[in-house]
């Protein structure tokens, strides 16, 4: 055989190391970034409801009475579980349909703004807070006895179809699991799913 055609002869196998090693190079690549895929996707937990990217605030919109169909829409908070992250600005924004006063003659005092931002909450965008609710405006509250500093967020009654929209903002730096719940007397209250509910922090 000519010293050529060894030569050609051998050349694929001089070639199939560089060749392996690309292709190893690949499947490296492709294992590292499907089990990136998968751990983010593991540690994303439930979504937000609606949010920004991790370098800004991150919003939570929930919503009373959002379903005029459905009887029992204005005693639930959509939706009842939900996750945020911790060590961020969380901007809360709930909107309620309901036009009913519903607070009863409720052991707690559900009237003033506490474990917020400034402890005060801002109605239907004004630029400026206020730190309670008149017992007999309110149709439900926001209110948490478990994160760390306590949260009680009075949900003023609506007026006719002009839903309320209530803001406030908080940080939650403690990890795990928090329950919040409506204290006032509404027809639903402390019922899993409508008035009471999970915020996972992770
Ligand atoms: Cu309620």
């Amino acid at each position: 055989m000519a010293e050529e055609d060894l030569a050609r002869g051998q050349g694929p196998l001089r070639r199939s190391a560089p060749t392996k090693a690309i292709l190893s190079g690949i499947v490296v690549a492709a294992i590292v970034l499907v089990s990136w895929m998968g751990w983010s996707a593991a540690h994303e937990g439930s979504p937000l409801p609606t949010g920004t990217g991790n370098a800004g605030p991150a919003y939570v919109n929930l919503s009373i009475g959002h379903d005029s169909q459905d009887a029992l829409s204005p005693y639930r908070y959509v939706p009842a579980n939900f996750s945020v992250p911790a060590h961020h600005l969380l901007i809360f924004v709930i909107t309620s349909h309901d036009g009913s006063y519903h607070r009863g003659p409720c052991c707690y005092n559900d009237s003033g703004v506490t474990g917020v931002l400034g402890d005060e909450e801002y109605l239907n965008g004004s630029s400026s807070g206020v730190s309670a609710i008149r017992a007999s405006h309110i149709a439900h509250t926001f209110t948490s006895f478990d994160v760390p500093y306590g949260l009680n967020v009075p949900i003023p009654v609506a007026s006719g179809s002009v839903p309320t929209m209530v803001q406030f903002s908080l940080y939650l730096n403690k990890t795990g699991q928090f329950t919040w719940m409506c204290v006032t007397f509404c027809p639903t209250m402390m019922e899993s799913g409508f008035m009471t509910g999970t915020i996972t922090v992770s």
